[in-house]
């Protein structure tokens, strides 16, 4: 991985200020619950200034019943509480060999919170989906324009889909994010959290829900945010849509020295979607041996679970690589190599760390 330019704001990596892209340091790592304050932020434009008194919430498409909705009203509304890990899509980017386009996230375009808000399927059953429906665009309020050939001329929005069917399970529009009400640059007054997904998906200042009949072929779901799928020897786009598994070693951190002939505690997180995580394994030594760490409290779907093992450092200084894999529930793993299909984005191949023993 490059050096991180140290540029801090409020102890996070400031990879862009406009639009404006912070990075947790993942050697901050120390909580289930990433605090707001070190939850990373990602925006594709400014932060649209909302007053929560003139805001409306959308329901529209193909549905018997289109209504709005706001800020009032939706606090009203039977709510609930879920931990959800967001990752970006392009977490991690940082790390690949040779450099690809986008934001250079290093290990921290990742955090999980408790999210308090209204389940999306109750504004679906309110709103009487009709039974042609497929999938539930959901668009943000932030806009501008893009310095893309590809992009369409003129002012674009970020918006995204996902299938009906995931919008009634566990899609959840929520206000509040650790207890507080949600901060402006993480979607104030509403957005949504797509559990297992990339975070691409959970859109930030929520202001239209549209139902459709037909696939979205938006940007951010087709040009942008999507990877190559294979089939035989035809490539065709697909939107990103679960996190892939992983484990990512908060400490020690990339050239960090540690002591020879010791105790280190080397720890960090794991995650998955649509499964749990059942095993983390560290190897010291670059890959070629691999030693079970201990996972750490229950299991939680869609929220990544912390890990930690006890490393006997050797006695002999010199430089060490440490690399963790993840085993999930259902007996996926993480590849030991890059699939340029994936573009510039569901980076979750072997990362090595490298520090020092002196
Ligand atoms: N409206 C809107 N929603 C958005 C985005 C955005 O730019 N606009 N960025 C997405 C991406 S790519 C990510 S990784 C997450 C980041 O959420 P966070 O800033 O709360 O960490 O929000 C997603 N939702
Ligand atoms: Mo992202």
């Amino acid at each position: 991985m490059q050096q991180d330019e140290t540029q801090l704001r409020d102890g996070r990596i400031v990879r862009s200020e406009d639009p404006l892209n912070l990075e947790m340091p993942f050697e901050r790592l120390d909580s289930f619950i990433t605090p707001i304050e070190s939850f990373y932020v990602r925006t594709h434009f400014p932060i649209p200034k909302i007053h929560r008194d003139e805001w409306w919430l959308h329901v529209e498409g193909e549905v018997e019943k289109p209504f709005a909705i706001n800020y009032e009203e939706l606090l009203e509304l039977e709510s609930r509480t879920i931990p959800a890990t967001l990752e970006c899509a392009g977490n991690n980017r940082n790390f690949l060999q040779p450099k690809v386009k986008g934001v250079q996230w290093g290990l921290g375009a990742v955090g999980t919170a408790q999210w308090t808000g209204v389940p999306l399927s109750i504004l679906l059953d309110r709103a009487e989906v009709k039974p042609e429906a497929r999938e539930v665009i959901l668009e943000g309020a932030d806009r501008g324009r893009l310095d893309d050939p590809k992009a369409p001329p003129g002012e674009l929005k970020f918006a995204r889909s996902i299938p009906v069917s995931k919008a009634h399970t566990d899609v959840l529009l929520a206000y509040k994010m650790n207890d507080a009400d949600l901060p402006p640059q993480h979607g104030f007054p509403l957005r949504a959290i797509v559990p297992g997904w990339y975070a691409m998906a959970s859109i930030k200042w929520l202001q239209r829900i549209i139902i459709t009949d037909q696939p979205f072929t938006g940007y951010y779901q087709t040009m942008d945010y999507s990877y190559w799928r294979r089939r035989g020897d035809m490539a065709d786009l697909a939107p990103l849509t679960e996190m892939q598994v992983k484990a990512e070693i908060a400490k020690p951190a990339q050239g960090k020295i540690v002591p020879a002939n010791s105790n280190v505690r080397v720890h960090g997180a794991a995650w998955t979607s649509d499964g749990e995580i059942t095993k983390v394994e560290l190897s010291t030594d670059g890959g070629a041996s691999w030693k079970e760490a201990n996972l750490i409290d229950q299991a939680i779907l869609n929220a990544w679970r912390l890990w930690e093992f006890e490393w006997c450092t050797p006695s002999k200084p010199g430089k060490q690589t440490l690399v963790a894999r993840a085993i999930d529930s259902r007996g996926r793993t993480q590849p030991a190599e890059r699939d340029p299909d994936r573009g510039t984005y569901m980076i979750n191949h072997l990362l090595p760390i490298s520090i020092e023993v002196r």
